[in-house]
Formats: C-alpha cells, structure tokens, sequence
C-alpha cells in the first residue's frame, strides 16, 4: 500500500511495484548532499558547509504523502551526522552521534527511510559545531490541506554568522567566563557585547546596553556575530520576493541559529500565526512573535495592497535584524536598514503562554514527572541538566507507554531552548500556570522560569535532550531520555 502510493507520488514510470530491493529503493530516494561551500557574506568569502537538495538549493521539500527517503551524501570533507529536527523516526534514523550510529565518514552515504510529520521542519548537523557555520537547511514537508490552496509560500531560514570559527568563538567564551568575578546576574554579557571581536561593522552592540531586557539581570547573546543570515542573505542584498497584491502568503519562519533569539516583525503586514514547530495551533494575530533557536513559526500574512514590505527578524536585546523583502509587481523596492531603531526585547513567553493546540494530547494523568533543572556555571562557562554535564549524564528512564512529564526549572541567568528528540511534547504549564499549550520540539525556558512538558512515550530508543544554544550544549548542557530495555 505504502510502496504502491509512493511511486505514484513520485511519478516514476518502471519503478517495479513490491520490488524491495535496496536499488529501486535507491532510485526513489531523494539526494541530500552534505558539503563544503564558499558563501559571500557582505562581499566577504567564508568556508561555510551546507545541505543541498536535489535542486540545487539548501534543503528539502516533500510533497503530501510522501515518504522521507532519503539518501545522505557525505562530500562535506569531514564526518558528519544530520538530524531531521523535530521528526519522529525510529531512533537509530534520528542522526544523533550514538555509539549505535556514529557519525558517516567523508565519502560515504547513508539512506533514511521514515514517514515525515508535516510542516515546516529543519536539518541539521549534529556533529560538533558543523550547525554554526550552516550545515543546517529547511525541511518542508507539504501535506493535502497546504497543497490544495494555491496560497504562495515563502520560507524564511535564519542564521547567525561569525568569519571565526566555532572552536574560535567558544574559546572566546569559556576564556570570557573565566576572567569573570562570577555570580549570578552578572555583567557577562556586556563584556561580551563591548569586547574584542566587534570589527563586524554592525555598531549596535552599545546601542542595547540600555534596553530593557538587559537591565533585568539575565544574560543575552553570548557571542558577538559578524552577520545576521535570512536564506543565507543579508539586509545588503536581501531576498526580494515578488507577490501579487492582496494575495495571502504563508510565511514559513526557521530560527536555524545556533546562539540567537529573534523577534519576527512584519512591520506593516499583519500577520495570523497559524502552526509552531511544524504543529498546527489556534490562530493568533499579531505583527511581532518571538522565535527561540530551532522553532519554527507559521504564519499567514495579508499584504495590505501594492508595495514592498520587509519581513524583519531582529536579534533579541540589540538592534541588528536580517530579513526578506515580499513585493508586488512594480514596487520599488529601497535599502533595508539592518539596524532597527530600537532595541528587540529578550525573547520571552508572551506567545507561549497564549498559544493552544488544535489537537492537543488526551486528557490523562502524569505516570511519571521528571524534574529537570537547569544550571549554568558563568564563571566557567559550564551548562548542565540536574548538575551534569554531557556526556557524563545518567540516562533519564521511562517506560513505552508512559505519558512523561519533564518538569523544567531554569536556575540560571540566560534562557534555554530546550530540544526532546522524537516526540512532540505539549506544553502543559509555565511558572505554576497551567495551559493546554502548543505541541512543540523546541521551547524556551527564561531565566529563573519553570515550563512543563508533557508526552507520550511511544517512540523507544535512545533520545537526546538538551538546550539548543549550540554553545550552551557543547559546553554540558545534554542528557538522555532512555526507553527501558532499549540498549
Ligand atoms: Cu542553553
């Protein structure tokens, strides 16, 4: 049944139907190249790695029904391992470096084989810290309601981007954390803002010093980026888009950066946020949402008529943005500023605690509650979950199922995007309040707050947990969900 559909959705003729074997499987596979690139970013080359689909361009993009099948190429020179971020495989295609699928060598490729969750999803590498320099692309996967409207849709894939190197950037941390009087609260991040490495020409970093979100104790944006990228493009020669005026656009928002939080802002388009991480939710309007690292945001824009309007996403606490441009026919399209007068606030829980899922779980009564405490050592810059450090983690147990609550309290002064692999949990209560919240794969934990999650444990195997500040992981911030009996 399942073989049958697919073939006809891949519209191949001579594709022998029920042959199994390993080679037609292959010739149905989409191709997914892991490689290494030079990208131009504000007319400097940097060495940057991506994930190429078949077409040419990062990514990939299913249609309704079909399969994830998938075959990884690795031409990226290193290893590398690619997680289908917030998909829900069978753990062992879930492309987490386990000792039971390490990492695929230069050369060589791996075939993935699943059925997808639809939506607006990501890739990503998890190997090391190949994410920051953009081994990370879209995911889209179309389901019949979204390819029946004619609705044009617009990806918006974010990044932040440094000309250092990762190991670069969090030797610059951890050498920063230690020169610090420690203490929580403290003045970390406006050492980090005003030191060293601001030759990026984006002079905002003094501008934020005042905002609001920094005089509340709590830590913003360890690392001072060179640039701000939307679909690999900055404000200086931005994405332009043509639209037809007055027509619906589904805007489909990826933060794929690894250290920095943004707020969306449609400026003069309003805008009905219709799905968070790849799940539907109840609407909500608005011209500002909040993204934390590695959520996604769906939301259908209304043009209010001809023009060209810029979709911003601004980092939180400072002034730099990045962006795209949605115009009509004709519309004269001028320079974007890529500072915005003011600065964004920290990303916080506005949205979280107004968001309800259309389909949420089933009533049911927790069989286990995990505590899950958050802690940072800022003099060390050392992160941990229940005063571990990854990989020096104890698996955290549960049983097939289980309906699992992870009770997250957040005791240090920077937030955390916290990431479950393979399951969608829903959000089910923020500081004590309960909610019917959204069903999610990311979601942000603020300082000094405390999120609940709820769900159900249906998909055995090894899973990783962690907060997806990719410095913050690297640096201890990961443990295991465990199925008992899975080794
Ligand atoms: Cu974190």
């Amino acid at each position: 049944m399942r073989l049958s559909r697919r073939n006809v959705l891949a519209g191949t003729a001579g594709l022998g139907l029920l042959s199994a074997m390993p080679r037609a499987q292959a010739q149905a596979d989409q191709r997914l190249t892991a490689t290494s690139r030079i990208l131009d970013v504000n007319g400097k080359p940097a060495k940057v790695f991506g994930l190429i689909g078949p077409d040419g361009r990062p990514g990939l993009t299913l249609k309704p029904g079909e399969r994830f099948a998938v075959t990884l190429n690795n031409q990226s020179g290193t290893e590398t391992i690619v997680h289908w971020h917030g998909q829900l495989p069978d753990w062992k295609q879930d492309g987490f470096p386990w000792p039971q699928t390490p990492a695929i060598a230069n050369g060589v490729e791996k075939s993935y084989n699943f059925a997808p969750v639809p939506g607006t999803f990501w890739m990503h590498s998890h190997q090391g810290m190949q994410e920051q320099q953009l081994m990370a692309a879209p995911l889209i996967v179309h389901d019949a309601a979204t390819e029946a409207s004619d609705m044009q849709e617009v990806v918006m894939m974010l990044h932040d981007f440094s000309f250092k190197n990762p190991d670069e950037l969090m030797g610059g941390l951890t050498k920063k954390g230690g020169m610090m009087s420690g203490g929580m609260g403290s003045m970390n991040m406006s050492g980090s803002n005003m030191s060293g490495s601001s030759m990026s020409g984006m002079n905002m970093g003094s501008m934020s010093m005042g905002s609001g979100g920094m005089m509340s104790g709590s830590d913003l944006n360890d690392i001072d980026y060179d640039a701000y990228l939307t679909n690999e493009r900055t404000l200086a020669d931005p994405q332009i888009t043509r639209v037809a005026a007055g027509q619906n656009v589904r805007l489909r928002v990826i933060n794929g950066a690894s250290s920095t939080n943004f707020w969306i802002d449609l400026g003069a388009v309003s805008g009905r946020l219709i799905a968070v991480d790849g799940h539907d939710v109840k609407p909500v309007t608005g011209s500002q949402f909040p993204i934390a690292m590695a959520q996604r945001l769906d939301i259908l824009l209304k043009l209010p008529g001809a023009g060209a309007y810029p979709i911003f996403a601004q980092v939180e606490g400072k002034t730099a943005r990045t962006g795209l441009v949605l115009a009509t026919p004709g519309a004269n399209v001028s320079k974007q500023d890529d500072t915005a007068m003011v600065a964004a606030n920290a990303a916080d829980l506005s949205l979280e605690t107004s968001l309800t899922a259309t389909k949420p779980l089933m009533a049911r009564n927790a069989d286990i509650t995990i505590p899950l405490r958050l802690g940072g050592d800022m003099s060390q810059y050392i992160w941990s979950l229940n005063g571990s450090t990854w990989p020096n983690a104890d698996a955290l147990m549960i049983k097939p199922g289980q309906r699992v609550v992870i009770d997250m309290t957040n005791h240090s002064m920077m937030s955390h995007p916290m990431h479950l692999h393979g399951h969608a949990f829903q959000v089910v209560a923020i500081n004590g309040q309960a909610l019917n919240g959204a069903l999610r794969d990311t979601v942000l934990v603020p300082p000094m707050g405390n999120v609940r999650i709820a769900f159900d444990a249906n998909n055995p195997g090894r899973w990783a947990l962690h907060c997806h500040n990719l410095y913050h992981m690297m640096s201890g911030m990961m443990t295991e969900i465990r199925y008992a009996n899975v080794v």
